[in-house]
């Protein structure tokens, strides 16, 4: 697939508003890499963790696949265990370019793709569940029975892996990495207009929480570990495992 340059915010008339829409999922690769700090190193571990962690005739999910970065990772490091993927993304634009990156993929695992809101679906037998930055676009008041819904269709012994931006309690460590965040942004080539623009659009819809915030509703769940595995500034990848069968002895 073509990697398109992210100049949606270069322009004065640019969106207000930030959505999922063609314009973005025509460089969604660019404007991910160049704007998520560990982002190649967040999927490429997700493969690593899901060899770990994928289970015997299971199933893994990919929920807000955007162009299926994660799908592939985990696709990759299933081997023989007859696993499923299931990917699911609510942006029309993004799953029709996902179904052409999978196509051109040539690893066997079958992946079904869902053009679907990630609250309504079944999450059923699953052994690693993948929310890689789209927590943060769910409604806060929702986000709970989301992951109560993961929780009960996880194995014991399955494993959530949940990668967010991220907000810190204190003022002027929030203030330092959101600066730091901004720099990043910037040595990629990012324009200061460009990313205050963004930042303007997408903080109507991305809501972050501090790790405590993530780390309390997982422990009100019933998941047996969490901690953070990844970290850089405000962005950071956690894992949450169910109990499993062994631990309850
Ligand atoms: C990656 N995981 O490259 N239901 C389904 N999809 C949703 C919903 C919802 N309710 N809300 C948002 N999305 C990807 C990156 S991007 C992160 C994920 C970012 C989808 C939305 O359409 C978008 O594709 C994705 O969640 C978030 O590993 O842009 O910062």
């Amino acid at each position: 697939m073509s990697q398109a340059k992210d100049n949606i915010y270069r322009h004065e008339q640019s969106p207000a508003d930030f959505v999922f829409d063609d314009k973005v999922a025509a460089v969604f690769s660019d404007m991910i890499s160049r704007s998520v700090p560990g982002y190649a190193t967040i999927v490429s571990m997700i493969g690593v963790l899901t060899e770990r962690y994928a289970q015997e005739n299971s199933c893994c999910y990919d929920l807000g696949c955007s162009l299926g970065a994660a799908t592939l990772a985990m696709r990759h490091h299933l081997g023989m265990k007859n696993c499923r993927i299931i990917a699911i993304d609510n942006s029309v634009a993004m799953v029709e370019r996902c179904r052409q990156v999978l196509a051109e993929d040539t690893a066997v695992a079958p992946v079904e793709l869902i053009c679907g809101d990630i609250r309504d679906v079944e999450i059923v037998n699953a052994s690693v569940v993948v929310l890689n930055f789209t927590l943060q676009f769910i409604k806060p008041e929702d986000r709970l029975a989301l992951l109560q819904k993961i929780h009960a269709g996880l194995l014991p012994g399955g494993m959530l892996i949940l990668s967010e931006k991220i907000c810190f309690r204190d003022p002027a460590l929030d203030a330092l990495f959101i600066e730091m965040h901004h720099r990043f942004k910037r040595l990629n080539g990012y324009s200061e207009l460009e990313v205050s623009r963004k930042r303007a659009a997408i903080e109507k819809v991305l809501i972050p929480e501090t790790i405590a915030e993530h780390e309390s509703r997982i422990a009100q769940l019933g998941f047996s570990s969490f901690d953070v595995w990844f970290q850089c500034f405000n962005f950071v990848s956690m894992v949450a495992v169910k109990q499993g069968q062994q631990d309850r002895q």
